[in-house]
């Protein structure tokens, strides 16, 4: 018998379920801790069942909400893995809180580096805007990323030395932390073989000779043309819609070489844009519309 418990919150839901039901309430400070809103419980030994599946989204682009929304409605649970395939920053409001947050759960949710990262790392690393890499990222919106960065150190936006050196701390962690993020990752879900990428790869190379640029930039070159024998792989980078407006900001399946799973709904570019999370143990899809969660 299942019995669901939604928005397990505090203590003291999880207290009385604990005592009307006998279910392990260890388990539920597990959830409680990890920062879970769901879980799926059953009677047997432990009192719970963990679901252990593997999901993955893309291209957050600051929109905090729309992830944490899609964490509910998927009822991610500590046995689940999250890919995050990049691209977090830029655009919405919230890049901060959502580094924050995938630093705090990096025990099951995986970022991989997307051109974004690669932007703003390589503009944190010299501060110079005026350099190649500098323009490019505020073209594609750094400068309002550092300045949402900016208010989590200067309270209520007044200049002190203190915040000033908080935030020059947080900058090169940043650059540490992108630095260490992998270009790609190769996984086996169910017997099949994935690659899950941020942008593409150059398709007259193996995938290990694949340069960090090719990971995070790729277009057309890639998604035109067959990708890695035997294994499909999963990117974001170029919203779907963008590859074939038929998808209507759902995920695209490559219909040529059958290969490859485009999953960036636009949720950043397009008013309709929404957030797709693509569950790898059966390929089924979860979509949240960007309009759903925020306003304006
Ligand atoms: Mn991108």
């Amino acid at each position: 018998m299942l019995n669901r418990v939604k928005n397990c919150r505090n203590e003291i839901n999880c207290q009385s379920i604990y005592n009307s039901s006998g279910i392990c309430f260890d388990y539920f400070r597990i959830i409680f801790s990890c920062g879970r809103t769901e879980a799926q419980l059953s009677n047997n030994t432990y009192g719970i069942t963990f679901m252990n599946r593997t999901y993955c989204i893309s291209d957050l682009h600051g929109h905090h909400k729309v992830f944490m929304s899609m964490l509910e409605k998927i009822e991610f649970d500590p046995s689940d893995k999250l890919y995050v395939l990049g691209d977090c920053n830029d655009r919405g409001a919230f890049a901060y809180e959502i580094y924050d947050y995938l630093e705090k759960h990096r025990e099951n949710i995986f970022l991989l580096k997307g051109n974004h990262e690669v932007m703003m790392r390589d503009t944190l690393v010299n501060g110079d805007w005026d350099s190649p890499n500098g323009r490019l990222w505020k073209q594609n919106g750094g400068k309002r990323t550092v300045e949402q960065f900016m208010k989590h150190f200067n309270i209520d936006g007044e200049y002190s030395e203190e915040s000033q050196k908080k935030f020059e701390e947080y900058c090169r962690h940043l650059v540490e932390m992108i630095n260490a993020l992998p270009e790609y990752i190769e996984l086996t879900v169910n017997g099949k073989d994935f690659v899950l990428i941020h942008a593409g790869i150059n398709p007259e190379k193996t995938l290990y000779e694949q340069t960090e640029e090719e990971c995070v930039w790729m277009r057309d070159w890639f998604f035109l043309n067959k990708g890695l024998e035997g294994k499909t792989i999963i990117f974001g980078h170029t919203p779907t819609v963008n590859i074939d407006s038929r998808t209507k900001y759902g995920i695209w399946n490559d219909p040529v070489y059958k290969d490859k799973i485009g999953i960036d709904g636009g949720l950043a570019n397009y008013e309709e844009g929404q957030l797709n999370c693509l569950c790898l143990d059966d390929l089924s899809v979860v979509s949240i519309k960007r309009k759903e969660v925020e306003e304006g």
